[in-house]
């Protein structure tokens, strides 16, 4: 077994079972014009951890280990969206309205894709998830079984929203999970906090979180 200096404790691997998951670091959540900023957040907080994100896509790739990709986004019809959603608060922009990069959250709009930096290359696994957890409604579970991968890594945005709730999902399922905190925001630095703290609660009820540069290390010694 391998290990990640992690909190509350070392997290214990083995190479062959462990994938990184990037959540959700698309254009919507982190540019003018996207959902993100509809929603009346301050996107600024988004693009500072594209590094850090990098850095682990680029670690994973060059051991060899599979790096997955989600988006949020919905069917140009909108079917997969249920009217709760869209109509949830006082939105600047609701989702499937037209915005300065295409219809918010809508799948192959210029807003949802994934930033730059961090695009899937080809033959890596990419989501597309209609709700904030990753395995509602998506291929994401099979995924896994089929690339028997029991430990997974996360990264991406944000914290409190679509990770946790990937996490949680990823739980229950039966996934050891270990968060990258500096490979994380929100919108709410108190609610990254705070979801930091609670993962790793009570012997990481939820799971574990540790530095980039620590899972890197573990990685590349692995
Ligand atoms: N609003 C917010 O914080 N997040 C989302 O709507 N989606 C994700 O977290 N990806």
């Amino acid at each position: 077994m391998a290990e990640i200096a992690a909190r509350p404790f070392p997290f214990a691997f083995r190479p062959e079972t462990v994938a990184l998951v990037v959540i959700d670091m698309q254009r919507d959540f982190a540019e003018p014009g996207g959902f993100g900023e509809s929603l009346g957040n301050d996107i600024s907080r988004i693009t500072p951890i594209v590094p850090a994100v990098k850095a682990l896509i680029d670690g994973f790739r060059a051991a060899g280990l599979p790096v997955i990709h989600t988006m949020e986004c919905h069917r140009p019809d909108l079917s997969d969206c249920p009217p709760a959603k869209r109509e949830r608060g006082n939105p600047a922009l609701r989702i499937g309205d037209e915005g300065p990069m295409g219809r918010i959250l809508v799948a192959g709009e210029p807003g949802t894709a994934i930033l730059p930096d961090l695009a899937p290359l080809p033959g890596e696994i990419v989501i597309e998830k209609p709700g904030k957890g990753a395995f509602y409604a998506t291929p994401l579970g099979e995924k896994l079984q089929q690339l028997g991968i029991r430990h997974l890594v996360f990264a991406g945005v944000t914290t409190e929203v679509c990770v946790q709730t990937t996490m949680r999902e990823a739980n229950d399922r039966g996934y050891e999970c270990l968060l990258a905190e500096d490979a994380t925001e929100s919108y709410f630095p108190e609610f990254k906090e705070a979801t930091l703290a609670m993962i790793r609660a009570q012997g990481a009820i939820v799971g574990w979180t540790a530095t980039a540069e620590a899972v890197l290390e573990a990685i590349a010694d692995a």
